[in-house]
């Protein structure tokens, strides 16, 4: 049966690791009868976790999506992993849901992970409510759990419901949205609907106006309503709510424990009346400009928000509708590449169990098999058209590591399988670097890096290693320098002869031309690896023919690749070609290029060479009593402090740390911080090295030639 775009609700499991999300997700799916029996995460039976690795682990490493029928309505479910690993499972659920369930676990209360999670909702706009879970735990702190949350959230923060009696024996919810009390069953399921206790009239009353008021705001009927009658209809209510949600000017919180299935039932019922459906979030933007509508009966155009490759099955894509109807059957187009797929069959799924469709309206989340060549954050649309729904952004790596198979023999097969890891997992990149000659993994933590091994190992039976990744150092001079070569060889035959005078300087734009030399020709080369190369022609009377001047550049740039100090790529010099000599008969390219390759690495040696090195910007988050402990840290990394902000109550650091002193960083800061701190990086610029490390590593790179 297809649904149309009113009846649809995505939405979004969001919490720090272990709040609660999966088991969750398995209650809502046993209220509305799409399960019978309640996994659970213990006994690995979860219809979300259903992967061996999340077996393995114990908790979700994937995204998964389900899907629940509530009163005709259809409710998409996508869990996520909590660790920030795997991020680029959030942010691919976030660009496909209408509603973010942000879970907070009543014993801990807003955690770091809640936070940086936050930032992607904030990011994606996405209206939001939160769940309190956890309330039967003895430690559980309903009053503590909100005031942090609007410490950290604002005002925004809409109770509409509070516990009678959280901890051991938490059975009662009062809700001050239908004012009524829940009262549970032992085992949870359906509640007793009770009126509110008088103790209680005050409180619930005063939580009661304060949702009609949020409710009424946004709409000067509704307001108007609102002083009229003093109160609002259910139907108001809930179209005031529902406005006011989809602006997000209020997250609305719940009561939960989904363990003992207390409180899902009613926040489904939230879900269907009043989130928003597909067509009330913001249009989708398109590349190139302007938006689509969410209309199922618009042309049809699809985006596939995450891949998952699963044994015997194949490469599943994941996808939303986002305009027109999809029928089993249909041939799309990508947008992409061109390629014509079709979709043989339509599925909805709940975890690895997949229900054929015939048909899928616009803002329906769904998927198929055997594309053959449509991927991630790939749009495909009806014959003729072109659209291209703006990709998600996924964030920068965080971490990385270079790989190697036990031998060379391995190489092809091994990249083989990491780009099929990598297709699935955006956050995750390969790089096969010239410059450092190894082939790099990119990733957001050492747990996703160490997931790619055990799967590439388990399921590809390919074995790999990490080892430290080189760092990409550039070197560059700090003053100017002149240098004559030449290259004369007589050997028997024919023989080779250049000479040639260089200067070399270091460039910067805008700068005067050489003193002293009548500039021919003038070329500013942006090199491959980044930073510029100036070649100048300055050859007067005809001392060097200019035929040669491309041979004495190539010499230059070949040196430039393999730096003079540590073989590392060179940047921003300006070299200028001002006398010479040929020789009618012996003077060639060949020679040209090799007098070139002398003369620059003279010169730049006697040029104060400097190395420079790359520089990241840093942003950690944590927790305020482990901000000491990461502090001192951060100082034995050479790292300069930029600034500290209060977040809530986690603190902010910014600063600037080398690369060569990040490695596994991430590792180490979980432990420091006993997983209360989280970070995110971007390249800064390439800063010059100490003088001491240099020294070092232009020691180093020489016993290691010599060594060769
Ligand atoms: N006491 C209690 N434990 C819960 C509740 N919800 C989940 N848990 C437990 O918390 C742990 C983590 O749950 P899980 O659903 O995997 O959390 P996730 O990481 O957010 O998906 C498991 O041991 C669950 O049994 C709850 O409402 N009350
Ligand atoms: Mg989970």
């Amino acid at each position: 049966m297809a649904y149309d775009t009113k009846n649809i609700r995505n939405a979004v499991l969001l919490g720090h690791p272990g709040c609660g999300k999966t088991t969750f997700a398995e209650t809502m799916l046993f209220e509305t009868g799409a399960i019978t029996r309640r996994g659970s995460v213990q006994e690995k039976n979860t219809v979300s976790d259903y992967t061996d690795i999340e077996h393995e682990r114990g908790n979700s490493i994937f995204s998964t999506l389900m899907h629940d029928d509530w009163r005709g309505n259809k409710i998409n479910v996508l869990d996520t992993p909590g660790f920030d690993d795997f991020v680029g499972e959030v942010v691919s659920s976030l660009k496909v849901a209408a509603t973010a369930i942000v879970l907070l676990n009543a014993k801990s209360g807003v955690e770091v992970g809640t936070e940086l999670l936050w930032e992607y909702v904030e990011k994606f706009e996405t209206p939001s409510l939160f769940v309190v879970n956890q309330l039967d735990h003895e430690k559980a702190d309903y009053e503590a759990t909100v005031e942090q949350a609007k410490a950290r959230f604002g005002d925004k923060v809409l109770p509409i419901q509070y516990p009678l009696n959280a901890g051991d024996g938490f059975n009662t919810i009062v809700d001050a949205l239908r004012m009524t009390m829940y009262v549970f069953p032992p085992g949870g399921g359906k509640p007793e609907k009770k009126e509110i206790p008088d103790a209680e009239k005050d409180r619930a009353n005063a939580m009661h106006n304060a949702i009609v008021e949020a409710a009424a705001e946004n709409d000067d009927e509704l307001m108007e309503r609102y002083f009229d009658q003093g109160t609002l209809s259910e139907e108001d209510l809930a179209a005031g709510l529902r406005m006011a949600m989809a602006q997000r000017s209020i997250f609305p919180l719940f009561c939960c424990s989904a363990l003992n299935n207390m409180g899902s039932g009613r926040i489904m019922g939230f879900l269907n009346d009043v989130c928003p459906t597909p067509a009330d979030r913001k249009e989708l933007k398109l590349e190139g400009g302007g938006t689509l509508k969410c209309d199922a009966n618009g042309d049809t155009t699809i985006f596939i928000f995450k891949t998952h490759n699963e044994p015997r099955v194949g490469n599943i894509s994941y996808f939303k509708v986002c305009s027109g109807t999809l029928k089993a059957g249909d041939e799309l187009v990508n947008a992409e590449n061109r390629t014509t797929e079709r979709f043989g069959q339509l599925y909805i799924a709940n975890g690895k169990n997949r229900e054929s469709t015939n048909e899928l309206r616009a803002g329906d989340l769904g998927c198929t098999v055997k594309l053959k060549d449509s991927h991630t954050n790939q749009t495909l649309n009806t014959k003729g058209l072109s659209r291209k729904i703006e990709p998600i952004k996924f964030p920068n790596s965080r971490i990385e590591v270079a790989v190697e198979p036990p031998s060379k023999n391995d190489m092809e097969k091994l990249m083989k399988a990491i780009h099929a890891i990598t297709e699935e997992d955006p956050t995750l990149i390969v790089e096969q670097s010239r410059a450092l000659k190894q082939t790099l993994l990119y990733g957001q933590g050492q747990l996703q890096l160490e997931l790619v091994k055990h799967r590439i190992e388990t399921e590809q039976k390919l074995k790999m290693e990490f080892v430290r990744p080189r760092i990409p150092y550039r070197e560059t001079i700090t003053k100017e320098s002149n240098e004559s070569y030449r290259h004369k060889k007589q050997s028997g035959g024919a023989g080779q002869f250049a000479e040639l005078h260089m200067r070399i300087e270091p460039y910067y734009e805008g700068m005067p031309d050489p003193a002293g030399l009548s500039v021919r020709k003038a070329e500013v080369e942006d090199l491959p690896w980044g930073g510029k190369l100036a070649f100048y022609w300055c050859i007067v009377g005809g001392s060097i023919d200019a035929r040669f001047s491309n041979a004495i550049k190539k010499g230059v740039l070949q040196k430039m690749e393999e730096g003079p100090l540590t073989g590392s790529n060179c940047q921003d010099i300006r070299v200028s070609i001002y006398d010479g000599k040929m020789h009618p008969v012996d003077s060639n390219d060949m020679a040209f290029m090799i007098a070139s390759v002398q003369a620059f690495k003279n010169n730049f040696v006697k040029a104060k060479p400097q190395l420079l090195e790359p520089i990241y910007n840093i942003e950690i988050l944590c927790s305020g009593d482990v901000m000491g402990d990461v502090m001192s840290d951060l100082q034995t990394r050479r790292a300069i402090i930029m600034g500290m902000e209060t977040e809530g109550h986690y603190q902010k650091i910014l600063a600037r740390i080398p690369l060569a002193e990040m490695y596994k960083y991430s590792s180490t800061l979980r432990s420091i911080s006993q997983g209360r701190a989280k970070f995110s990086r971007e390249f800064a610029e390439y800063a010059a090295v100490p003088n001491d490390i240099q020294q070092k590593l232009i020691a180093d790179f020489k016993a290691k030639s010599e060594e060769d």
